[in-house]
């Protein structure tokens, strides 16, 4: 969008809604005068902040820090006082892409702003500043078998995938989390300033906001987490109670208790939200698929543009278009040498149309293979709505985004390996439990850890939780949801939930565990048109363009409809539903009831 029809837009709102002088009434025509102009001023000024926060995230210095922070802030206020001011149509009749428009422009502010432009300054100055000091943390051992290194996060992420030594372990857990509490301060000042820019949009505080994005009442989607969780809960008791007996069996019994939680530091990731990396430790005895996806990749010597390759091909195997050559040209892939960047993966839509980006510190692993994917499904999601209204690209709500890539990822199966080259002969089904294992460790597992943050963080906005019990509160949300403990005293000199990036990057949390349910759905749908008549594991959708066309049509309606009717186009259903993933693990969920027998299960 140019400047100059921008200018003519909001010039043409602007007479609509004066009329000859004087406030006019608002009128359906002056609803749709005043969403065109926001949304064409809102276009630009968030592409230029995208384009300063590419630069902050990838190049972390001090110039990069203050435009792209100032760049935000621009956004951020305008569009709150954009949401503010389009509360005068309330109440008036409108035709429905209208009356949307307006509702998302309301609610879809990511982060409310004070009117006081010093306050406004202050909260966008806080959380770059908080990103940035994530991005640049990192841990020098003084002692123990990492001493005189200086390691970044992903030295430390890839030790507790595959270290078995529980000091060296235990190490690094606790030397990644002296990175956070220098900013467990502006933290606190940083919940104030964004709850006083909810309140002045009209919520109670900014999680309140937050919970409003669901095309239902607030208090509504809040019960429909408690219910899906309920629905999972016992599978992830079962594998919990496994995955412990497991571990003391490694680990001895005065590491591990019997019937207690189990200690944050070993189960192979540093924030123990999914626990691929200890698969061999509780792999079932007799059924290990018998490959390793990490070993084939380095085997092959993939490197991190053809691990991308892959995640691509999928993709246009179902008919999307490839990526375009400024993505291969403008992404950053790897960790430079020589700066400091923010190394959490992410999808980037820089101009709502086709400047698309990854931006990833890439290892030759299973684990970034399957994130790979995960963000593709972004970038493609991304592209498919590019037609749609400034204000309608988006997804179906936020769940659906983080959903696309990991259902893709779900038909990673021994079958598509064959498809690349990867293996000889499809596994053996009789094995189908470990394949399921190693599954339900990165899905199952990541459940709890998907619902916990936000009710950490509501309970944080809601002043439920104070400032001066930040860390305490936040363990004992790890060991209701988790049933983890931390392995070593935490107090309240300690801010571990600032170690997850999400929280000092101020991104909401929910939409990850609503995916880890959605993507099953999703799954199911797209095996289906793919005519897979196997056990929902074993189903890919490679090459499969049914898929896709059913696939496509979710993504290109972004989010002009109730998530609901895109629900329906890929499921036939439109309810958000936890029976997809509990057929999927059925088998596993047998298995695991055998194998507990006689072991405590729950902390
Ligand atoms: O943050 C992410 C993606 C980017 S949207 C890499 N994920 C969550 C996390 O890493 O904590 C994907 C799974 C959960
Ligand atoms: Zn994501």
């Amino acid at each position: 969008m140019s400047r100059a029809i921008f200018a003519a837009l909001a010039c043409f709102a602007l007479l609509a809604a004066c009329g000859g002088g004087g406030e006019a009434q608002p009128t359906p025509e002056s609803a749709k005068a005043f969403v065109e102009s926001a949304s064409a001023e809102l276009e630009e000024l968030y592409m230029d902040a995208e384009r300063a926060s590419w630069l902050q995230a990838t190049y972390i210095v001090y110039d990069s820090q203050v435009l792209s922070s100032k760049l935000l802030e621009k956004a951020y206020s305008r569009h709150t006082a954009l949401a503010k001011e389009a509360v005068k149509f309330d109440g008036l009749e409108l035709p429905e892409d209208v009356a949307r428009q307006l509702k998302i422009l309301k609610l879809s502010v990511p982060m409310p702003t004070p009117a006081d432009p010093a306050l406004s300054k202050e909260l966008a100055d806080i959380v770059t500043g908080m990103e940035a000091a994530y991005g640049k943390g990192e841990y020098c051992p003084d002692s123990g078998k990492n001493k005189g290194k200086c390691l970044a996060d992903t030295d430390m992420i890839r030790i507790l995938a595959e270290s078995r030594d529980p000091d060296e372990m235990l190490d690094v857990w606790q030397g990644w989390r002296r990175v956070s509490p220098p900013f467990r301060n502006d933290y606190n000042r940083f919940v104030e300033l964004s709850n006083q820019g909810a309140r002045e949009l009209g919520f109670k505080d900014t999680g309140a906001l937050w919970r409003s994005g669901y095309d239902m009442p607030p208090d509504e989607f809040a019960a429909e987490l408690d219910r899906l969780w309920e629905q999972v809960k016992p599978l992830y008791v079962s594998l919990h109670a496994y995955v412990r007996t497991q571990l003391r069996k490694k680990y001895g019994d005065s590491v591990v208790p019997a019937d207690g939680p189990i200690p944050a530091h070993l189960l192979g990731n540093m924030w123990s939200q999914s626990w691929e990396n200890v698969y061999p430790l509780v792999a079932p005895a007799n059924a290990d698929p018998g490959y390793d996806l990490t070993k084939i990749l380095e085997k092959r010597k993939v490197d991190a543009r053809g691990m991308v390759r892959y995640g691509e091909a999928f993709f246009t195997s179902l008919g999307f278009k490839p990526l375009p050559d400024t993505f291969w040209e403008r992404s950053l892939f790897t960790r430079p040498r020589d700066r400091d960047v923010v190394c959490h993966a992410s999808a980037w839509d820089i101009d709502g149309l086709d400047d698309l980006r990854l931006k990833m510190c890439i290892e030759a692993n299973a684990e970034d293979f399957t994130t790979i994917h995960h963000e593709l499904g972004h970038n493609f999601y991304q592209r498919a709505y590019k037609e749609q209204p400034w204000l309608f690209k988006g997804s179906a709500n936020d769940g659906f985004h983080e959903a696309v890539g990991d259902t893709i990822a779900l038909s990673i199966t021994p079958e598509y390996l064959v498809r690349l080259g990867f293996l000889d002969k499809p596994t053996d089904p009789s094995k189908d439990v470990g394949l399921l294992m190693q599954r339900a460790l990165e899905k199952v597992a990541f459940l709890p850890f998907g619902l916990l943050i936000d009710q950490w963080r509501w309970k944080v906005f809601s002043g439920e939780i104070s400032p001066e019990q930040l860390n305490a509160a936040w363990w004992e949300l790890r060991e209701k949801y988790q049933g983890i403990a931390a392995p070593i005293a935490r107090s309240e000199a300690d801010f571990d939930p600032g170690a997850k990036y999400h929280v000092p990057a101020n991104v909401p949390y929910t939409r990850y565990f609503l995916a880890h349910i959605l993507q099953f759905q999703f799954h199911r749908g797209l095996a289906q048109a793919a005519g897979c008549d196997k056990p929902l594991h074993r189903c890919s959708i490679y090459e499969s363009e049914a898929a896709g066309q059913k696939l496509n049509a979710m993504l290109e309606m972004g989010q002009s409809r109730p998530w609901p009717e895109a629900l329906e186009a890929i499921d036939g259903r439109r309810e958000m539903d936890a029976t997809a993933i509990l057929d999927y693990f059925a088998p596993l969920q047998s298995w695991l009831d055998e194998q507990n027998q006689g072991q405590p299960t729950g902390w």
